[in-house]
């Protein structure tokens, strides 16, 4: 007799590739859950400290500005992790909707990870920036430093100022070069694909009601109920390694 629960699920993933096959605008927003496949840690899982340290009391300015040399430390450990892993499954499904949809798909993460990008997908949205870039607090100048190591605290080779990771820290502005646009794919796209995240962290969780207040059908992928759970169309609860590729390859 077959799990009811993966009977469940084999409906759900029907019903979301049926969806799919109808539609010609998709965004997708993705999380840390879709790298962790890949190796990499979320920030809210199993306790989702790092040192003690809540990512929510690492990733600001504030931390910053008092202790540089923890937040490098942080920012510098995770640079290290990102040389040793490579995209999965995941990433790779991603990549075929987007060759599927070409022009109709846009790829909104929140990610810092850059496994999108590595994975092939074109049109991504980097909301809270990326850590292998480095933004100079004196000049602003912006480098692309890939996964080398940095010194402790790198300095700029422009002005000497102290460098920082081009990422989003809790409390900062989303960058206005991509945040309109995430708004305006989710607020066009006629199906929402919301993988691997807590919809915790805001603005980007608040993109979900966005969909949805323009009558976009959202499926949510993840391993676990979230607060957005109750709100989507299609719940396909499971590894997005695994149920991505599942459903891509029965459209
Ligand atoms: C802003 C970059 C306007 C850095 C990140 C008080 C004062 C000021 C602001 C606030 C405040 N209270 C609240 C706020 C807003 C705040 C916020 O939302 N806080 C949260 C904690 C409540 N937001 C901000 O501050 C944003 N800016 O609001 O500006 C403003 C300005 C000034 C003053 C007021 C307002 C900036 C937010 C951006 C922060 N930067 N990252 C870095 O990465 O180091 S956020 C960080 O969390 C990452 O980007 C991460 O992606 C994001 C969300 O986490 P998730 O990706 O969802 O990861 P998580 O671990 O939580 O969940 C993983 C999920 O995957 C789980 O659901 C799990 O079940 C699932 N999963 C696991 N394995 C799998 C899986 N799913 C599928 N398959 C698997 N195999
Ligand atoms: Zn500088």
């Amino acid at each position: 007799m077959p799990d009811p629960a993966s009977n469940e699920l084999e409906n759900a993933l029907e019903q979301a590739a049926s969806l799919l096959r109808g539609v010609r605008r998709v965004a997708v927003l993705t999380g840390a859950g879709i790298s962790v496949e890949s190796g990499l840690a979320t920030f809210r899982g199993a306790g989702g400290l790092w040192e003690g340290h809540r990512v929510e009391d690492v990733a600001t300015p504030r931390a910053f500005e008092a202790d540089p040399n923890l937040v490098w430390r942080f920012y510098n450990l995770r640079r290290a992790n990102l040389a040793t892993v490579k995209p999965n499954p995941g990433h790779f499904a991603l990549v075929q909707l987007e060759q599927r949809l070409r022009d109709g798909f846009t790829l909104v993460t929140q990610n810092v990870d850059g496994l999108h990008q590595l994975a092939g997908s074109k049109n991504v949205l980097e909301i809270h920036g990326a850590i292998r870039r480095v933004r100079c607090t004196g000049c602003g100048l912006t480098l692309d430093r890939g996964v080398d190591p940095l010194a402790d605290l790198p300095k700029c080779a422009q002005c000497g100022a102290l460098l920082r990771p081009d990422v989003v820290w809790f409390e900062e502005m989303l960058p206005d070069h991509v945040w309109p646009n995430a708004e305006l794919a989710v607020k066009r796209c006629q199906c929402l694909l919301v993988i691997g995240t807590s919809a915790l962290v805001y603005p980007a969780a608040g993109l979900i009601d966005k969909a949805r207040s323009r009558d976009a059908k959202i499926v949510e992928v993840n391993l676990a109920p979230t607060p957005a759970t109750a709100g989507v169309d299609i719940a396909l609860q499971g590894p997005a390694g695994i149920l991505l590729p599942d459903l891509i390859k029965r459209l």
